[in-house]
């Protein structure tokens, strides 16, 4: 059920309810409800529909495919833990700026001991970017494939030297929808949104927000020339996530860099702590 837009209960709004005109569907088994004339095909218990598959058997087929990934998301998170390397997930739209955040932060850590996975459908871009500051990377392609895994991740990680006390970034795919909920076994996922795609989408793509720590607000340089409410941005990030942490940056311009730095300086000590203790 949503409960971000506020319209969980529609008989509380008002709307009608009636289900006779709603799309043909001849099961009995869906669960639309209106904004009006709207159409909301996300609320049976598999979140999504599938026409001619029915709500059980799509929740059965997703069931197993995270059940499958999680068992490798695990392994990754088992063999971090026993290297005690920090790993972060990257997840964002395509063009928020992850690459070039990441080089920028490279540079800045100067020489902690970092490896990055690259994830895109295609091309080695932005493996060769990161290489360029002369990092450590492996650029996973997907092809069709829409988020990395927790099975690519294992394999990439074969070919990184991961080092103690040392940082992993694993660069999503482009993609604000499928990678949240797909665990890499890192220790969190890290969201960056940009001015320039608007103060709405962490209310119309709330799973990312949901399973994300921290959201960098990045190309806060190019707000003045956005109609855009960073305040805003902050409180719609709270609507989905009360608990996430919240920093604005520019990779462009260097701002708020130093406050990333830290966090995330704090956050490896913290894991280093968490792992001395066990
Ligand atoms: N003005 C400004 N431009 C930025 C900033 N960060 C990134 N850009 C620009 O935004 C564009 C996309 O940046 P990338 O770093 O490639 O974005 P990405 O998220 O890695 O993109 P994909 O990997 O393709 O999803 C580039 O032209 C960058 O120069 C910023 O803080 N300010
Ligand atoms: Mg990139």
């Amino acid at each position: 059920m949503c409960t971000v837009c506020g319209c969980g209960d529609a008989k509380v709004e008002g709307h009608s309810h009636d289900h006779s005109h709603e799309h043909g569907h001849a099961h009995g088994q869906h669960h639309h409800h209106h904004h009006g004339d709207d159409l909301h095909f996300g609320h049976g218990p598999a979140g999504v529909e599938v026409p001619g598959m029915s709500q059980e058997r799509l929740v059965e087929i997703e069931t197993g495919i995270l059940a499958k990934n999680d068992r490798y998301a695990a392994a990754n998170r088992t063999r971090l833990a026993g290297l005690g390397t920090f790993a972060i997930n990257l997840v964002s739209s395509p063009g928020s700026g992850k690459t070039t955040l990441l080089c920028m932060t490279i540079e800045a850590l100067g020489d902690a001991p970092l490896a990055v996975i690259e994830g895109d459908q295609q091309t080695a871009n932005d493996a060769d970017r990161i290489r360029a500051t002369g990092a450590q990377a492996i650029q996973v392609n997907t092809g069709k494939g829409c988020h990395l895994d927790g099975h690519m991740v294992g394999h990439a990680m074969e070919h990184l030297e991961l080092a103690r006390n040392g940082y992993l970034f694993i660069e999503n795919v482009g993609n604000l929808v499928c990678p949240a909920g797909f665990d890499l076994g890192e220790d969190c996922k890290v969201a960056i949104l940009s001015v320039t795609e608007g103060e709405d989408k962490p209310l119309k793509y709330p799973d990312m927000f949901t399973a994300a720590r921290l959201a960098l607000l990045n190309k806060v340089d190019l707000a003045p020339h956005c109609d855009l409410d960073l305040d805003l941005y902050e409180e719609n990030l709270r609507r989905v996530n009360p608990a996430i942490e919240v920093i604005r940056v520019s990779a462009r311009t260097g701002e708020g860099m130093e406050n990333w730095l830290n966090w995330l300086q704090g956050a490896l000590a913290r894991k280093a702590c968490r792992a001395a203790a066990e």
